[in-house]
């Protein structure tokens, strides 16, 4: 027993003295986890003190301070008596609440909210004669870690809403780290990077009220975007479905500016980069985005680790569309210098270069996709910038922003940041330095560390700025004419959509601008919509109450791109998600036969009942139950399967009085929503029973478009399979009167 401390107040009444607690018994260890590893080596150059490469974080069984002394109590600050002041002594104490203090980083500018995870990139090397890149040789597998991303919301915001998704790929190549960093759309708001805090000013909440969150729909970004019209381009697709994927699994990836590759002769080709997703390009409708934003904001980041868990390797294949490497960079009259045009398919198809498959979560959200820091400067030798004025003014900014977001300039140190390729260079010291470097000399030319490092040639794999003549021109502030077409494009990608497409951007437009309180605001937006295409215009104008006016510019009649459109194709269907609506009363052989048909297909089957556990023989023997009728909303399945009868026990589902809610015999009235939700977000319905009374209580006529129905299970999940591998019942959805 430890020695029992008292202090007497004088004057006080004696009493027995308090007693100093025990310190806390110390507990058995529980064993670290498989999953819990530290951080690999402390340096870049290897660590030089020889210490285990795990040596810096969760290594060991006892819980340690940061310089690796155990603790016996953590649960008691070191205080003056058991209620006396807490001492400043409390090196422990202070060590973590300082700690603590500092936990969160500044969320980054733009892109604050995302999702990342690690893979392997393989190389086809078909594009080996164009680019002496090492990792774009035949069979190069290049480990890799990907950040997708909203732009405009905090780090806390939802993931469906309305916005531009970026897409980070940090290749770890054998010749040091090459970043591309992209978004989920092949152009962008301005051409100038001199514009983008003008852009992300006006995108971002409104700085009086600080509202909305990650939202467009507000009258500074349109008050914005309709005065610079440049930006027409890249909110007309944020207008159209791309503006709501479905998943990060299932968006397309654009590098937006014009690359240069470099081979080994030397020779150049300008390209550009697309991510083509192996499990199809596919959205959201509106309602269903606005939906999940409530009922489950991280919607997009669990899609993505659950299907990575689940074994469901997303995948996408890299592609590049080549143009020869002209004086005046220009391709069939489009500025290949212009970031807010894109090149059609049809006039450049995209050629396949390689696959990157995504396998593996992260560990550490904050290690690895918080601290994660891209750079479009991280080149390897035989890919090279291009005079994009926007690309220009990106390879000063990134390296800028991470050295206030992480801390200093060794955020290259960090383990997500760390090259896979041996790193000598002559940084030195710094905030957060972690590597101890040796020598004397961190100076080129020197003679005291022998000359080291030495610098490389071509040969050796140094990268080599493309030497590029410059046309004798006057230094000034001003874009290429070429620049100033801002709107046929814009005509193009409207007009290449499927109407089912094209109504949901005129819905688009039309809320937007109708959560704008600026009148003035909704008619400029109007007249640049006038020069884009009269048709939409007139539609959106009619949803706003508003007279369309008249164009100020010649609208350009040209040829539709159909690659544009995510209407008519046919996707595999593994990875995708159908919720079998089913209960006590349902034919629980034919609930398990189907679960197994869509296992077959690589569908995930959840089985939604109106309680938990099992359905059917106790707790270990019938079907298993995932959702319940107040855990699932329809937002989260791609199709639904309808095995139950349509009724259901007033006291099966807990929290309802489904007696009262459902009078009759008639269907839980959520499992009504979710049958209703589902029809009109023109999902694939299957049922087993071709006069169900389930479809009839939610007043889904069971010859509408989309629905399956028939005795056999393996004919009803066939159907509903071939369904699902168009993504949506697209004639299911009604034409917006505009
Ligand atoms: Fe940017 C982040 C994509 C133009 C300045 N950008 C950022 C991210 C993506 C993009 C995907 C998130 C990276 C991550 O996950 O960590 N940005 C783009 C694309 C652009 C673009 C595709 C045009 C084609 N960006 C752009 C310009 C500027 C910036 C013109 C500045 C002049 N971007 C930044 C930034 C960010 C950033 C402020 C914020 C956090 C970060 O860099 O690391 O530097």
């Amino acid at each position: 027993m430890p020695e029992k401390h008292s202090i007497q107040i004088p004057g006080a009444p004696a009493s027995e003295p308090a007693s100093v607690e025990e310190p806390t018994t110390p507990r058995e260890p529980l064993p670290p986890k498989p999953d819990q590893r530290g951080p690999e080596a402390v340096s870049p150059t290897g660590s030089p003190t020889g210490a285990p490469a795990t040596a810096r974080a969760q290594s060991g069984q006892y819980l340690t301070t940061a310089q690796g002394l155990r603790l016996q109590d953590t649960d008691h600050s070191l205080k003056a008596g058991p209620r006396g002041p807490i001492l400043l002594q409390d090196h422990h104490l202070r060590e973590k609440i300082t700690h603590f203090d500092h936990e969160r980083i500044p969320e980054r500018v733009v892109h604050a909210r995302g999702a990342g995870a690690h893979g392997v990139f393989r190389s086809y090397g078909t594009a080996a004669n164009i680019t002496r890149a090492g990792f774009l040789a035949k069979d190069a597998e290049t480990p890799v870690f990907v950040r997708f991303s909203t732009v405009l919301g905090s780090r806390g915001s939802a993931d469906t809403v309305r916005d531009t998704r970026g897409f980070s790929t940090k290749f770890y190549t054998d010749e040091g780290t090459y970043d591309l960093v992209g978004n989920n759309i092949p152009v962008f708001f301005v051409q100038d990077g001199i514009k983008f805090p003008d852009i992300v000013h006006a995108a971002k909440p409104h700085p009086d009220r600080e509202i909305p969150q990650a939202q467009s729909a507000h009258d500074t970004f349109w008050d914005f975007v309709s005065l610079h019209t440049e930006a027409q381009a890249h909110t007309m697709w944020n207008m159209s479905d791309r503006g709501i994927p479905r998943s990060f699994r299932t968006m397309e990836g654009f590098g937006v500016h014009t690359f240069r590759f470099v081979n080994a002769e030397g020779a150049t080709t300008l390209v550009k980069f697309h991510w083509k997703p192996k499990q199809g390009v596919h959205s959201l409708v509106w309602e269903e985005a606005q939906i999940i934003n409530g009922m489950d904001p991280d919607f997009h980041r669990r899609d993505l680790a659950d299907a990575i868990e689940a074994g469901a390797y997303p995948e996408w294949e890299l592609g590049v569309q080549t143009f020869p490497d002209t004086e005046d960079q220009m391709f069939e009259g489009i500025d290949l210098l212009d970031p807010t045009k894109f090149v059609p398919e049809e006039l450049a198809p995209v050629q396949p270069i390689g696959l990157m498959t995504l396998n593996a979560n992260p560990t550490n959200y904050f290690a690895e996709t918080e601290q994660v820091a891209f750079h479009p400067g991280h080149l390897v030798p035989g890919i090279d910038v291009t005079n994009d004025p926007l690309l220009q003014v990106r390879l000063f900014s990134y390296l800028d922003t991470q050295i206030s977001r992480l801390g200093g300039p060794n955020f290259g140190q960090i383990p997500i940041n760390r090259p896979q390729a041996p790193v000598n260079d002559m940084l030195r010291d710094g905030m957060h330095q972690q590597a101890v470097h040796a020598g004397v000399a961190p100076y080129h030319p020197n003679s005291l560390d022998g000359g080291c490092p030495f610098l490389a040639g071509q040969d050796m794999g140094a990268f080599i700025d493309v030497p590029e003549e410059l046309a004798a021109s006057i230094k000034e502030r001003r874009n290429p004419v070429s620049f100033d077409d801002h709107y046929s494009q814009v005509g193009l990608f409207f007009r290449s959509l499927t109407p089912v497409e094209q109504d949901h951007v005129i819905q688009a437009y039309t809320f937007e601008l109708g959560k704008c309180y600026e009148t003035s605001v909704r008619e400029r937006q109007l007249a640049a919509l006038a020069n884009v295409d009269a048709r939409l215009c007139a539609a959106v104008a009619k949803g706003l109450g508003l007279p369309a006016p008249s164009p100020s510019e010649q609208v350009q009649e040209s040829k539709p791109s159909p690659s544009l459109s995510q209407v008519g194709k046919k996707w595999p269907v593994a990875g995708r998600i159908v919720g079998i609506l089913a209960d006590e009363g349902s034919d629980l052989v034919a609930v398990e036969a189907a679960r197994q048909a869509l296992d077959a297909e690589g569908i995930v089957p959840l089985v939604i009942a109106p309680a938990g556990g099992f359905l059917g023989s106790g707790n270990d023997g019938g079907v298993p139950v995932q959702r319940t009728y107040l855990t699932a909303r329809s937002t989260e399945f791609d199709a639904v399967l309808v095995a139950t009868p349509g009724t259901v026990a007033p006291d099966a589902a807990p929290g309802l009085d489904a007696k009262a809610a459902a009078p009759g015999d008639a269907l839980d009235p959520r499992a009504v929503l979710l049958l209703t939700e589902a029809f009109r977000h023109a999902k694939a319905i299957a049922t087993l029973d071709s006069n169900s009374a389930a479809l009839k209580a939610a007043g889904i006529p069971a010859d509408a478009p989309g629905i399956v129905s028939g005795k056999k299970v393996e004919g009803v999940i066939q159907e509903l399979t071939g369904l699902l591998s168009a993504h949506r019942v697209w004639e299911r959805f009604p034409a917006v009167s505009a």
